[in-house]
């Protein structure tokens, strides 16, 4: 017989090779009373077996996400998990946190940020986008990724978000600042329909120039997929998913999930402006998302700590690089990031019983 299964007296391999064998044999294991179900607290036993890292530590999903989990695999609403829905969860939910696919996203670490015409030295935080080669450098040379993509501020000449080129388009009378005023880093609006928020840069990664390529020294592995952003001349896109008016997308969400990718990691320049916003993008578009702390640098401090505050309250975690290899190979397995799944997993099956009410109603 199966003896129960006692989470905090378990060595982490023990609990892996609970969670890594088939399904019925973990579904056993963790139904201790044996009656063919798991209740509420034998699922918190599970959850405790899956949320922790290969040093001992066991992370806490709070009280309310765990109930939250709970009853997003309960689809029966009869405050068990039974067999079926155990099928699903293992499928959907426990396999992919103990085996995640995982892709880096490397965000314009081009010339014109690091020692170029948009040099981050010179804004408000003062830091210096060299200092990400290393750490990413080591990154690509130590973990094998399922995908690594490169992205790309690929700007035409007429750009809207140079400081040159304001006299092309109209100011909208709602702008803040007149046109004859604007100045280098102001946001203004531009006359459009709807009007543009836009703030204004200098001229930097023109397409094809010196400016726009990838540092030299930034290692660039074969088989990685390039995304270019900001190809529009009328609309800046500081994510490398959508563009700010979130009219085109840039097929990077299409590209990942082509390659099954579950968990992405993203670093780069700058870490509040597009970085930021990519990784935002990422948990909306349904990725676990992860943002490398140390492998970012940016333009204003206090923007940067609302950039990780608003990656964290969106269940994505801040994690320097050092934890990477662990979380890529499934032995750090974050509840944040468990939690998001089941979130989404949420919508995904609201979205199919929607789908599936509506054709039925078609066919009556
Ligand atoms: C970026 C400002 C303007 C970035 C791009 O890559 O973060 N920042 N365009
Ligand atoms: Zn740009």
């Amino acid at each position: 017989m199966t003896p129960g299964f006692d989470a905090a007296n378990q060595t982490t391999a023990d609990v892996d090779a609970t969670l890594r064998q088939d399904m019925d044999a973990c579904f056993n294991a963790f139904d201790k009373d044996r009656d063919g179900y798991l209740d509420l607290n034998e699922f918190r036993v599970l959850c405790s077996a899956l949320f922790r890292n290969n040093k001992g530590q066991i992370y806490q999903l709070e009280d309310y996400q765990l109930r939250d989990v709970f009853n997003i695999f309960d689809t029966k609403n009869d405050d068990k998990i039974d067999r079926e829905e155990f099928t699903y969860l293992w499928n959907n939910w426990i396999k992919l946190i103990v085996r995640p696919i995982s892709a880096i996203l490397v965000i314009d670490v081009q010339n014109d940020f690091i020692c170029g015409t948009l040099d981050i030295r010179n804004c408000p935080a003062k830091q210096n986008a060299l200092e990400v080669l290393q750490p990413i450098n080591h990154l690509l040379d130590t973990i094998e990724f399922d995908a690594v993509f490169y992205s790309y501020d690929w700007h035409p000449s007429d750009h809207v978000s140079f400081i040159d080129n304001v006299h092309l388009r109209k100011f909208h009378e709602s702008s803040p600042i007149p046109q004859d005023k604007a100045q280098l880093y102001d946001t203004v609006v531009f006359e459009g329909d709807p009007p543009v928020e836009q703030k204004l840069w200098p001229r930097h990664c023109v397409q094809n120039t010196w400016g726009s390529e990838l540092h030299e020294d930034l290692k660039v592995l074969e088989n990685s997929i390039k995304i270019y952003k900001g190809t529009n001349p009328e609309v800046d896109s500081y994510s490398a998913f959508w563009d700010n008016s979130k009219q085109t997308d840039t097929k990077l969400a299409a590209q990942l999930r082509l390659r099954g990718i579950t968990d992405v990691y993203v670093c780069g320049i700058a870490y509040d402006v597009c970085v930021g916003a990519t990784a935002i993008d990422a948990i909306s578009s349904g990725f676990r998302t992860i943002l490398l702390d140390d492998c970012c640098r940016g333009v204003d401090l206090l923007n940067i700590e609302k950039t990780k505050e608003t990656v964290i309250k969106n269940h994505g975690v801040v994690v320097n690089s050092d934890r990477v290899k662990d979380m890529v190979e499934g032995n750090d397995r974050r509840p944040e990031l468990g939690y998001k799944l089941a979130l989404h997993l949420k919508d995904q099956m609201e979205k199919q019983t929607k789908g599936e009410g509506a054709i039925k109603r078609e066919k009556r």
